[in-house]
């Protein structure tokens, strides 16, 4: 059933309308580890909890864009615009077959018989999100039951957080069964520089958890100076360095939530060897540890 659509935010950015192709060839088999897909809302309405409304993204431009990059294959993360209704994740994923896999948003009720149906569908794991600005607070023990009923079926999780709040966070991250991929490197403050307590605290983090995983994604997120990102590059070069088997990448197309500009997802994948500069890095990174993950089961 098709309803009308919904209408995105005023101050909404659209993606970039023609990004470059890559100067950097990715490898064969690589995986968009971390995008997301919008709607369109006439078919998947945006959840009424949401806390913006963007403008429609859907699958097809999802995979136009896959196949004009040189990806291979996408890792689907639910979007918060749509709450814990995972069907437009599904949809994609089940149209992609084996070439994506998807991450749910689900409550505290979820059943066995869901979480059964979503793994048919391709999804992997689910997301915690902890970003105030996003979503409203869980508690953590409603997360951890959730991490629990996941368990026998093989998914990760994946946790959204700012820097500032890794500190209380820790004790229940080192709760949490199974692998936890933090999103963005756990979103540093990149004008306090790679040595300053809050990114080593996070440097720590995956030091005494081999259970940790990090997306060194979203630059243009992160970025204080704009393009090319370049005060990025020493945050997700160390962890790429020294944590190769742990490290996955994304464009984070169709980039929520952007106000300062839209990036060009060509110059996205152009910043990959900057942060992971030989090819075993590469490999590792864009097709070793996310098929590892999200493609044994
Ligand atoms: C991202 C980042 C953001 C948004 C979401 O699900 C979302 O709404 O993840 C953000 O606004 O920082 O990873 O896409």
């Amino acid at each position: 059933m098709t309803t009308q659509p919904q209408q995105m935010d005023a101050d909404w950015r659209v993606v970039h309308p023609n990004p470059k192709k890559p100067d950097f060839v990715l490898p064969a088999g690589a995986v968009d580890a971390h995008c997301h897909v919008f709607g369109p809302s006439a078919e998947f309405p945006y959840a009424p909890e949401r806390k913006y409304t963007p403008g429609d993204q859907g699958k097809d431009k999802l995979f136009a864009l896959r196949d004009h990059l040189g990806f291979a294959r996408n890792v689907i993360v639910q979007a918060t615009c749509h709450g814990k209704d995972n069907r437009a994740v599904m949809d994609a994923c089940r149209t992609a077959g084996d070439l994506a896999r998807g991450i749910a948003s689900v409550g505290k009720d979820i059943s066995r018989d869901q979480l059964a149906e979503m793994h048919e569908a391709g999804i992997r794991g689910v997301r915690f999100n902890f970003v105030k600005r996003l979503v409203e607070a869980t508690p953590p023990e409603v997360f951890q039951s959730i991490a629990a009923k996941i368990q026998e079926f093989g998914w990760s999780t994946v946790v959204y957080f700012e820097a500032a709040d890794l500190e209380g966070l820790v004790p229940f991250l080192n709760t949490l069964p199974g692998i936890i991929v933090v999103d963005h490197m756990g979103r540093p403050d990149v004008t306090k520089g790679v040595d300053h307590p809050d990114f080593q605290r996070f440097i720590d983090l995956m030091a005494d958890n081999e259970n940790i995983w990090t997306k060194v994604t979203c630059p243009e997120r992160l970025t204080a100076d704009g393009p090319p990102y370049d005060d990025v590059i020493p945050f997700a070069q160390a962890i790429v360095a020294q944590f190769p088997d742990r490290v996955l990448w994304g464009t984070d197309w169709p980039h929520p939530n952007m106000k300062s500009h839209m990036p060009d997802d060509g110059a996205l994948v152009d910043f990959i060897p900057k942060i992971a500069p030989t090819p075993e890095l590469q490999q590792k990174l864009l097709v070793t540890n996310p098929m590892r993950l999200y493609w044994a089961n």
